[in-house]
């Protein structure tokens, strides 16, 4: 149609280059013409020699070295005016090189012209007219960099004047804008320059270090390319209609732009896209970009039918797969599940993304890929985008580039942008990782549909994050019932004066006779119809099923020849030649012509011995755990901070050549032929972030062992929102399972307040097992785990899993177990019973120590020293949550005259005691009480000197093993 996307060498007059097809002038698209003040920084801004700045230099050095203007002007600007007050005209330069000939002349001004192409390709977007309303500015300052903005100033500020825009200059070879001609006048060159980089779209990009990204970016915005009306009318009013919560009007362009990036991405092979977005158009992309059934989501609108999930309609998550209208291939689209907790769900994608790509093979991520997208408020304010960001060129955690599109409207909630980010840009967070930003005014939908283009191109040639920043603006309040004239009335009495983008655009092409104004009210009419009548079948109650509702549905799981699983818990043991096997692995160098380091040679070592002896420490028994089922073909991927070795220098997965730089060797890979992978990876010093990825790693497959460990369990807490919003809940909001394993170190070992406790109060406060209930269960043991929100692999369900794990445990001598304990037929223990004299003599024993964890072995070891071996049983409670009524009622039963005591090492308002007592008192039908020994209540988790840890734990063993401890107090 000869219709270009923005510009077009013909406006200018003068002879276009060949090869390129020309389009009509558009009248919005005039270039601004500001008389802006000279700003004084710019000077030392770029990186070509400059002679401007040559003469700036030379002027500190010997300032009557210039002319008297200049010096003027530089001392001004050195003082710091404010802008505008320091300029004097200085004079053009060919006076103050009067006595040059022509000809040199233009070989000493041609490095100015060099410095002014550069620096529009840098600052160009600080002009660009990014805002649709015209008030704000995309970069929070109003000032305009006089440098590139057009005026006579900007000659000035170049050395050059008014004589020399005529004048020939050659182009640099770095840029395009001349086409095929090599040389231009300065008015043309300057024109380009505007038209590539000031109209509609700003492109941040010259941080890149890469000079192929570089030229390759410079070539999508210096060559004008037509582009054929790509957003047909149709498709905007099919896009635009409905929705009226956290509604999209004033980002309507998200639609298009999103279905851009989709369409040319499947044209470039992927075939799978996973994404994320928060309230913001939500259901306006389930309609219309991932085209989820109309009368789903009109469904869900209606409240009757809200039963089936326990989270709001905007947050639930979909998967889709449909044939892309545009390249005819079968595309998969998946929105997860979300919070309200903004940008939460960044990190989840990027995991499920990882997952997704993983299990199809896909190394370099040509078919499988993520979009997020962000408000321009929690894209700057939220820690975790930046989290997000550190996560995508690490090797175990890259989904080889998202596209991010920033619906920024310029406001969020009520608050001011100006109030709301320090950065000019929203956006700016994304120049950590050198992404390319393309600025682009929402109210040009040819100008975003050509950066979608050029976004989605970048990622898959590149692979790399990339980011589209949409500035529109919002028409209604936050939501549609609030008030935003309180707090922007400028703002709104603008936006009030608006035309919609869909008006404008129309107006626009029916101008052009692109389409006349019967078709344009023709194809409404025609999508209100589809809307109408998928209204309608909404009303069907019988519509409305939760499995539509699913982000990452398991085929086959929960089903065996189209019956429901049994529910069972299969016994975990292991066989004495897969025993030995793998402790002989994991004792061993499996590679060739490879050295350990020596210490690491014993560590192996006294491995090989256990394992001669038939016996386990944690470290072992982990490997056992794991190498059986990379066997069974059950992929395992362990990740955190410096889990390969692991904190406690008992791991050992990944060894190390000490010769070879980056030779490593991973021997739970060597353990069988057709073995599952098994991946070991340590992560950004990051929790909140790779807790998030890890959990979205785990969303993809059920049969996968996805593990994160903390450093310390202290640490989980700042990847708390994970655990709070998708772990703890994620079923219950999304009917989504999860089968995540978190292991936390725990223990009071006198580590100070940071490095004692994983908090497990907190954890057992969530669980959803009433105290006040003894379960009337047949299959208790299965049945529980599945009724719970979280807890083992080889169940016919998933949940989360938390295990507090040991730190000096790790290298207790009596912290092992027999092989004995790991054959087949053995269970995992939901409670280990005393097996000593107390059990042998049950009626004489006096007191029941109920504990979990490192403080049975302290414990032990006060009984023996006290003698008192007959008067005291320890129950181990091993599972603490779903708690083990049954197990704890048969051991309560057993000892009929003996004291009840919850021991814990913790604090008393922390640890375990307040979710365990009142469960034990309803295991004994409330019979007797349940006494505490252990620390007095605290505000720290733990207290820093040594000697005050030392006293605590004597007090709490005295108040253990004092039989009177509790006399008064019955
Ligand atoms: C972590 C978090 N903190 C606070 C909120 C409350 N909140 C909901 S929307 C919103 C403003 C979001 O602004 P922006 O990101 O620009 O998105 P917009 O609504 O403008 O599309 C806030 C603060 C939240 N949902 N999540
Ligand atoms: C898309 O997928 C369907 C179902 O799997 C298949 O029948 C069809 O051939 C596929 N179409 C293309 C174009 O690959
Ligand atoms: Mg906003």
């Amino acid at each position: 149609s000869g219709r270009g996307w923005g510009w077009s060498w013909r406006s200018f007059n003068v002879p276009s280059p060949q090869g390129f097809r020309l389009a009509a002038p558009r009248t919005f698209q005039q270039i601004r013409c500001y008389s802006a003040p000279v700003a004084a920084e710019p000077f030392l801004s770029g990186t070509s020699s400059n002679y401007v700045e040559e003469m700036y230099y030379a002027w500190l050095e010997n300032p009557k070295s210039v002319h008297k203007s200049w010096d003027i002007f530089f001392r001004n600007a050195n003082a710091g005016a404010a802008p505008g007050t320091a300029y004097q005209s200085p004079p053009p330069l060919s006076t103050s090189l009067s006595t040059l000939t022509q000809a040199q002349f233009l070989g000493q001004a041609q490095p100015n012209v060099d410095k002014l192409v550069e620096d529009h390709l840098i600052r160009g977007h600080h002009v660009a007219q990014l805002d649709p309303l015209g008030i704000l500015d995309a970069d929070l300052d109003s000032s305009l960099p006089a440098d590139i903005v057009t005026s006579t100033d900007k000659l000035g500020f170049y050395g050059l004047d008014e004589s020399d825009l005529d004048k020939v200059f050659h182009l640099p070879t770095t840029t395009f804008i001349g086409g095929n001609e090599s040389a231009l006048p300065l008015r043309e060159i300057i024109r380009r320059l505007e038209m590539a980089y000031c109209q509609h779209i700003g492109v941040e990009f010259m941080f890149i270090n890469d000079l192929e990204q570089c030229q390759w970016i410079r070539r999508k915005f210096e060559t004008p390319v037509p582009v054929l009306p790509l957003v047909s009318l149709e498709f905007l009013h099919r896009k635009w209609s409905s929705e009226k919560r956290f509604g999209l009007e004033g980002c309507e362009v998200l639609i298009p732009a999103l279905k851009t990036i989709i369409d040319k991405s499947s044209e470039k092979g992927v075939d799978y896209v996973i994404m994320g977005m928060p309230h913001r158009g939500r259901l306006n992309v389930l309609a219309n970009v991932i085209r989820k059934e109309l009368e789903q989501i009109f469904c869900q609108f209606d409240s009757k039918l809200e039963a089936g999930s326990g989270d709001v309609k905007y947050h639930l998550g979909m998967y889709h797969r449909r044939i892309n209208r545009v390249t005819d291939r079968n595309i998969t689209l998946s929105l997860v599940a979300n919070p309200s907790h903004l940008e939460a769900a960044d990190p989840v994608v990027q995991g499920k993304t990882k997952a997704e790509q993983f299990y199809c093979g896909d190394t370099e991520g040509k078919k499988v890929m993520s979009i997020l997208l962000h408000g321009d408020a929690a894209f700057a304010g939220q820690g975790i985008v930046y989290e997000t960001f550190h996560l995508s060129d690490l090797p175990s955690y890259t989904t080889h580039g998202t596209v991010h599109v920033v619906v920024n409207n310029q406001i969020g909630f009520t608050t001011d942008p100006r109030m709301a980010r320090s950065s000019p840009y929203p956006t700016d967070v994304a120049r950590v990782v050198n992404a390319p930003i393309f600025h682009v005014n929402a109210d040009d939908p040819e100008a975003v549909v050509y950066v979608c283009n050029v976004a989605a191109e970048w990622r898959s040639t590149f692979h790399k994050d990339v980011v589209v920043d949409l500035v529109c603006y919002r028409r209604n309040g936050h939501n549609e019932m609030d008030e935003p004239m309180f707090t922007q009335p400028l703002m709104y009495k603008q936006i009030r004066k608006q035309k919609p983008v869909l008006q404008k655009y129309a107006e626009l092409l029916i101008s052009q006779g692109v389409v006349n104004q019967p078709e344009y009210e023709e194809e409404i009419a025609k999508y209100d119809k589809i809307c109408e009548e998928a209204h309608a079948r909404s009303k069907d109650e019988k519509i409305l099923h939760i499995k539509h509702w699913l982000d990452s549905p398991w085929p086959g799981f929960f089903t065996l020849d189209g019956q429901p699983r049994s529910m069972t818990c299969p016994s975990t043991g292991l066989n004495e030649e897969d025993l030995t096997h793998i402790g002989q692995v994991a004792s061993s160098v499996p590679v060739e012509d490879f050295t350990i380091h020596g210490g690491l040679s014993r560590i192996l070592k006294t491995r090989g011995e256990m394992v001669k002896n038939r016996t386990v420490d944690w470290a072992l028994a982990e490997y056992m755990a794991f190498g059986s089922l990379l066997k069974d073909g059950i992929h395992i991927r362990l990740s955190g901070q410096d889990v390969e070795r692991g904190t406690f220098s008992h791991r050992h997965h990944v060894l190390h050549d000490q010769n070879v730089d980056k030779r490593t060797c991973i021997p739970m890979n060597h353990l069988w032929p057709n073995q599952a992978p098994y991946t070991v990876c340590n992560s950004s010093l990051s929790e909140y972030g790779v807790l998030g990825f890890e959990l979205g790693f785990a969303m993809a497959s059920p049969n996968a062992l996805v593990l994160w460990e903390a450093q310390f369990g202290d640490f989980h807490n700042t990847a708390q929102c994970i655990i709070d919003q998708f772990i703890c809940p994620g079923q219950a909001k999304w009917v989504r399972q999860n089968g995540i394993v978190l292991l936390l170190p725990h223990g009071m070992e006198g580590m100070g307040p940071e490095h004692s406790s994983a908090r497990p109060e907190r954890f057992l406060q969530m669980c959803n097992d009433d105290p006040d209930v003894f379960p009337k269960l047949d299959d208790f043991d299965v049945r529980q785990l599945y009724d719970c929100n979280w807890i083992v692999i080889l169940l016919p369900f998933r949940k989360p899993l938390i295990i507090f794990t040991p730190k000096s445990l790790l290298r207790h001598p009596e912290a092992r177990s027999s092989f004995d304990d790991m054959l087949p037929g053995t269970h995992f223990l939901r409670v280990i019973p005393d097996s000593g004299p107390a059990a042998q003599n049950p009626e004489q024993v006096k007191r029941v120590l109920f504990c979990t964890g490192k403080v049975y072995y302290d414990l032990t070891r006060e009984r023996k020293a006290r003698q008192m071996e007959a008067d005291v049983a320890i129950t181990r409670v091993e599972q603490l949550s779903p708690f083990p009524f049954d197990l704890l009622q048969r051991e309560a039963e057993k000892y009929p005259a003996a004291e009840l005591v919850w021991c814990q090492e913790e604090h008393k308002n922390q640890g375990y005691y307040d979710y365990v007592k009142p469960r034990l008192r309803t295991t004994i039908n409330r019979a007797k009480p349940v006494w505490y020994a252990g620390r007095e209540p605290a505000a720290a988790p733990a207290t820093g000197n040594k000697k005050t840890h030392l006293t605590e734990l004597q007090r709490l063993l005295d108040t253990a093993f004092n039989l009177d401890a509790f006399k008064d107090l019955s």
